[in-house]
Formats: structure tokens, C-alpha cells, sequence
């Protein structure tokens, strides 16, 4: 290939096609660069990033501090595996369970193997500290969960195409309608003696941003707690200031880490993070617990290469920095607010704009449409001409979720641009 020629967004998007698997289909969109809430493609068109690799990048494009801690520690040490101990490790640890609140975290790279880690935890403190009978552990999820990609967690899906032909299915698992309380009670009643732990997202992202009423964390977490059963918050979306608050779980407190309050929020037996733990610049994950719990891992009994690297504890340990700094939490807070009104104004003055819902900068607009039509797609291809990029999901449903470095002003452009869009849109 001559390498003088530069590609095309049209050679490369066909490069791909050729060479790679079809396990997506993007929006016909090549970024070259990102900087903070924008995105470039290989034709120097500008673009607001609405999706933040979906949630991964809350504190924007290549953050400064972020890539420079990359950096350095790229230039130093990048892995030993955990056969030895190395410098990084220690430090990040103690970093983040004092950030989060617990006695210990097990670090693992992507989110998939969080939530395959937290199953592993929960499944052992069952037999071990509840006593179920040997391999009788069950574990409640919710009905429309998204938790990743591993066959494990892809046998508790309700999604036909994340679930279709991978059987046979990893058992255990028993579903609930999600927001449902008076359905996970019934559960646990039925069976609470042989049932380790309930997971849960504390909103539901890939449902289409479905927040559920306000008390249904908080019961389902007193219920847990009754019945001795783990409460497991996948917070792998909705966390890291994300939903205006530290975690979404926090609720009302916009502190962003270390304050009073958090002896009083929904606390999880098990918290796991992923995505914007690391600000998008390297793969991490991380499962908490206290000690009751995390002790049930002994040595040679789970673990990852890459986990804990010391890439990735430098890295993680300057992205919750950031969001510390730049308190991101408030600012996610402050400006949702702003967009749920703007597009409320919308959908108030469009038919083709039916509602919307979110808490903080996580947020969707329901195209009035059938989940079959294209028009949340096509919307979303004239989104991108007007220069923002945002994604369906489940057909008709618009996430907006840009990341959290974003100015108010900048807020403003963007509605502009989604409403003069879509009240300019003709199929
Ligand atoms: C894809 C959605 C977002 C997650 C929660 C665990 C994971 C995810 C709550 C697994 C990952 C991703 C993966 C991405 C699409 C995406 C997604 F649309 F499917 F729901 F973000 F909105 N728990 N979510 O949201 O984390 O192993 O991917 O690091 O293409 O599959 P991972």
C-alpha cells in the first residue's frame, strides 16, 4: 500500500468491512483524534462526542493529566503480572478503597471481567460464608440487564442477539422485572436460603437510560441485607460521576468521593467499576468489598496477566484525580439538569420527539417511532452531518451522554444542534 496516500473515511471504513469481524455496526463515522468533548474524522470535520465510548471517556478526549501519567509510567514499568509485586499496585489500591469506601478491591482490566469476578466472589461467599448447598448458589439479576459479553453473564441476558446460539448457559441465575420490589421479595421469600446475591444496575443503560423509582435501590437493598443475601451494584456505566454524583447509587451527594455521606448512601456488599475508572485511556476494571466478603479469595483462586498493572494503577489512580479536581460530578449534575430542560422544550414542540429521561449527563431522548423503524438511525446520521455523534439503542431510543468536561456553553451549541435536527428532520 502506498503509505504517501492518505486513507479515505470511505478506504478505511471499507478495510475494516473487509478484514474485520461484523460484530458491530458503527455509524459511518472514522475518527482520527479527540480532544476534551470533541472528535475528529480522517476528513478534519469537528465533532461533540455524545457517547464518551459509552461512558468511558468522562473526563474528555486524551485529558492531559490522564495521558501524562500514561506516559511516564509507560517509560518506567508496565507489567510484572502479579507473580510479583510491583510499586504501582499498593498505592492505587489503598487510593481507591479510600476513594470508594471499602477494605479491598480486586483489579481486573475490562468490565466483562468485573462482573464475572463479582459472580466468582458472590458464588463463593455463598457456600462458604452462607452456607448454601454445594452448587445450589443462585443469583437474582434484572430483566433488560446489560452486564457484558462473557458466556456466563450473556446466559442471564433477555437480549436475543446478545444471547442467541451461545448456549449452553451458564445456570444459576434467576431474572426479575427490573424496578420490580414487590418481585425481587417474592424471589427472595421463595428461595432466600439457597440465593447469594441480587445484581443490579442502578440505572439501566443499554435498556435505553431506564432510571428506576426512587426507592427501588435503597429496598432492594434493605431486602438484600434481610435475607443475607450480597447486594452487587454494577456500576460499571453509571459510575465515576457519570450520573451526577459519585456513583449513581449516592444519589442526592455530588461530592465526587470523600465526604460524609457516603456512610449513609446505598452502600453495595460489592461495587464494580470499569470504563471511566481509567478516563478511556486503557482498560480497568475493579471489584470492591470489605473484607467479610473479599476474604473468600485465597491465592491462586482467581486472578488476570494484565490485572493491576502498574500501567493501569497510574493511570486509574490520575482519572479519579480528575474527577476529583475538576469536581465532574457537579458539573455532570448541573448540566443534565439544563439538557433534560432544553429537550423537554423539544419534545414539547416536536411530534418526532416523544421524551426524555436521564439522570445527570446520562441521558436518552424516545424517538416516536416503532423500535423496527430507522428513524432514531437516520436522525443520528444527520446528528453526525450537523456535527454531534450519538447512537440508537434498542432501535428508538437517542443516548446523549457527553463527557463531563463539558462548559455550559458548549451544552447550549449541542441542543441547539439536536433540536434543529430533529425539528428539521424528514424521512
Ligand atoms: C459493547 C451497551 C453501553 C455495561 C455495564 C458491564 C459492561 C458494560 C453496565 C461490560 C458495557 C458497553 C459495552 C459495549 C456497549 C456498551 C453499552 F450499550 F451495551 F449498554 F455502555 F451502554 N456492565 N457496556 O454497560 O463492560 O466488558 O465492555 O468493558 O459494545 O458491548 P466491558
Amino acid at each position: 500500500m502506498d503509505t504517501m496516500t492518505k486513507l479515505s473515511s470511505q478506504d478505511l471504513m471499507q478495510i475494516e468491512d473487509k478484514h474485520g469481524a461484523h460484530n458491530y455496526h458503527p455509524l459511518p463515522v472514522v475518527l482520527s483524534k479527540g480532544e476534551g468533548v470533541y472528535v475528529w474524522d480522517v476528513e478534519g470535520k469537528k465533532y461533540y462526542d455524545f457517547l464518551s465510548a459509552y461512558s468511558a471517556v468522562n473526563q474528555g478526549h486524551c485529558h492531559p493529566r490522564i495521558v501524562g501519567a500514561l506516559k511516564e509510567q509507560a517509560d518506567t514499568l508496565t507489567l510484572t503480572s502479579r507473580a510479583f509485586y510491583n510499586d504501582q499496585l499498593g498505592i492505587y489500591e489503598k487510593y481507591l478503597t479510600e476513594y470508594f469506601n471499602f477494605d479491598k478491591v480486586l483489579p481486573m482490566n475490562t468490565g466483562a471481567e468485573g462482573v464475572e469476578t463479582a459472580i466468582k466472589i458472590c458464588r463463593k461467599w455463598g457456600y462458604e460464608k452462607k452456607g448454601i448447598p454445594n452448587g445450589q448458589a443462585k443469583i437474582i439479576v434484572c430483566g433488560q440487564n446489560f452486564h457484558g459479553r462473557t458466556t456466563t453473564i450473556i446466559s442471564f441476558s433477555s437480549d436475543p442477539d446478545a444471547r442467541g446460539n451461545f448456549g449452553p448457559y451458564t445456570p444459576g441465575f434467576q431474572a426479575i422485572p427490573y424496578n420490580d420490589i414487590a418481585a425481587l421479595r417474592a424471589e427472595l421469600e421463595k428461595d432466600a436460603a439457597n440465593i447469594a446475591g441480587f445484581l443490579v444496575e442502578p440505572i439501566q443503560g443499554e435498556a435505553g437510560v431506564f432510571v428506576p423509582d426512587n426507592n427501588f435501590i435503597e429496598e432492594a437493598a434493605a431486602l438484600c441485607k434481610a435475607h443475607n443475601v450480597l447486594f452487587i451494584a454494577d456500576e460499571i456505566q453509571t459510575g465515576i460521576a457519570r450520573t451526577g454524583s459519585l456513583l449513581a447509587i449516592c444519589g442526592d451527594c455530588t461530592c465526587g468521593g470523600h465526604c460524609e455521606q457516603q456512610a449513609t448512601y446505598v452502600r453495595p456488599d460489592i461495587l464494580i467499576l470499569g470504563k471511566a475508572i481509567s478516563g478511556g485511556v486503557y482498560p480497568v476494571s475493579a471489584v470492591l468489598a470489605d473484607d467479610r466478603i473479599m476474604e473468600v479469595i485465597k491465592p491462586g483462586q482467581h486472578g488476570s496477566t494484565f490485572g493491576g498493572n502498574p500501567l493501569a494503577c497510574a493511570v486509574a489512580t490520575t482519572a479519579l484525580e480528575v474527577i476529583r479536581d475538576e469536581k465532574l460530578a457537579q458539573n455532570a449534575r448541573r448540566l443534565g439538569q439544563i439538557f433534560r430542560e432544553r429537550m423537554q422544550q423539544l419534545v414539547d414542540k416536536s411530534d418526532l420527539a416523544s421524551l426524555v429521561r436521564g439522570r445527570g449527563l446520562l441521558n436518552a431522548v424516545v424517538i416516536n417511532d416503532t423500535p423496527e423503524s430507522k428513524t432514531a438511525w437516520n436522525i443520528c446520521v444527520q446528528l453526525a452531518k450537523n456535527g454531534l455523534l450519538a447512537k440508537p439503542t434498542h432501535g428508538n431510543i437517542i443516548r446523549f451522554a457527553p463527557p463531563l468536561v463539558m462548559t455550559e456553553e458548549q451544552l447550549h451549541e449541542c441542543c441547539d444542534i439536536i433540536e434543529k435536527t430533529i425539528l428539521n428532520y424528514s424521512a
